[in-house]
């Protein structure tokens, strides 16, 4: 009997034929999207001997992000746009088709295949080759898993890379570990190299970044267990993630909504620690007709294009109504995270 074909040998198979290959991460790729891209590149260079370009949109912010980059040296190239040859392959990884979040959204090149764990949203694009598994915590642990069935071992920095991006993907609230992930969790670590984990998790940080945090715990307000934030700056793009994971965190906030304007547009992130509740869905919700987004159960982004560059309070009101009716919360009442008083008197 032939035995079945792994899934790794179909993603090979699929690619052999293309004469160049690219990698493409989302926009702002985060350390899932490098470290999976990374792996995938490297599968492609081992496997059939030829170099992948591994590209993204956006930049890097956050610390932990960057000095991940700094030490591990994954071979992204982040660029506004992307000339593609004729006989190329785009691989969309950690996104899909159907986003509007990466380079390949509007041309030059349809992407033939796409690595990624969250839910499909919308139409089906037409893909040579899909994997999509959204009951897995990190895109990481599909290409790790790639690797294992090649009988690939990663490099320390590679292993240590998609560590930490499965243990990003799994911060906050979204903590749910599949068999596969523990699994690949397990046969990283014989790889990886602990400290160096620890340095990047320990990552140094600006003034700037005491200043957007103190600012965002004064912008903070709650309603019920609903909070809502709306940063009056924004270093990066990444900030409203950072501060979302940390709010999720009080024990008495269940949903939080962090916004902020970066470059002209509204980013936000939403977290949502109830069982029942879709992270995502709450965000489509709040920004229906005016703004897209997505994600995962417990923690989803989204955008507005183009607001400006300071948000009108028209915007702001809009915003904070349309959370709050998708969180059905009736009594617009909020208070301070942190009363004023305390602030005022502590200055
Ligand atoms: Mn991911």
């Amino acid at each position: 009997m032939r035995p079945r074909q792994r899934i790794s040998d179909r993603f090979l198979k699929t690619i052999a034929p293309y004469e160049s290959i690219y990698v493409a991460m989302h926009d702002n790729p985060d350390p899932d999207a490098v470290a999976s891209g990374w792996a995938i590149v490297w599968l492609i260079e081992q496997k059939l001997g030829k170099k992948a370009r591994l590209v993204g949109g956006g930049e890097i912010v956050r610390a932990e992000n960057q000095h991940m980059v700094r030490l591990l040296g994954p071979p992204i190239e982040l660029v506004g746009t992307v000339a593609c040859a004729e006989n190329s392959a785009v691989v969309l990884i950690d996104c899909q088709a159907g986003n509007q979040n990466h380079l390949f959204c509007q041309g030059p090149l349809e992407p033939m295949g796409v690595i990624d764990h969250h839910p499909t949203r919308g139409r089906r694009a037409r893909l040579e080759f899909r994997d999509i598994r959204p009951h897995m915590a990190a895109t990481a642990s599909i290409a790790a898993s790639y690797l294992r069935e090649q009988k690939l071992e990663p490099g320390t920095k590679l292993a240590t890379a998609l560590l930490f991006a499965i243990r990003t993907e799994t911060r906050g609230s979204e903590t749910r570990y599949s068999r596969l992930d523990k699994s690949v969790l397990l046969w990283l670590t014989e790889w990886a190299d602990p400290s160096l984990l620890a340095e990047i998790e320990s990552a140094p940080l600006s003034v700037e970044y005491y200043g957007d945090l103190i600012l965002a715990l004064q912008s903070t307000f709650l309603y019920g267990d609903v909070a809502y934030c709306l940063l009056p700056r924004a270093n990066g793009p990444e900030i409203v993630g950072e501060v979302a994971d940390l709010l999720i965190r009080c024990d008495s906030i269940w949903r939080v909504l962090c916004g902020a304007v970066f470059q002209g547009d509204l980013i936000l992130s939403v977290r949502t620690e109830r069982e029942d509740d879709d992270a995502a869905e709450l965000v489509r919700r709040t920004l229906d007709g005016i703004g897209q987004g997505g994600g995962h159960l417990h923690r989803a982004g989204g955008k507005i294009r183009g607001v400006g560059p300071k948000i009108t309070d028209d915007l702001q009101d809009a915003l904070r109504n349309r959370w709050l009716d998708a969180c059905g919360v009736t009594n617009r009442r909020g208070v301070r995270l942190v009363p004023k008083r305390e602030i005022v008197e502590n200055l």
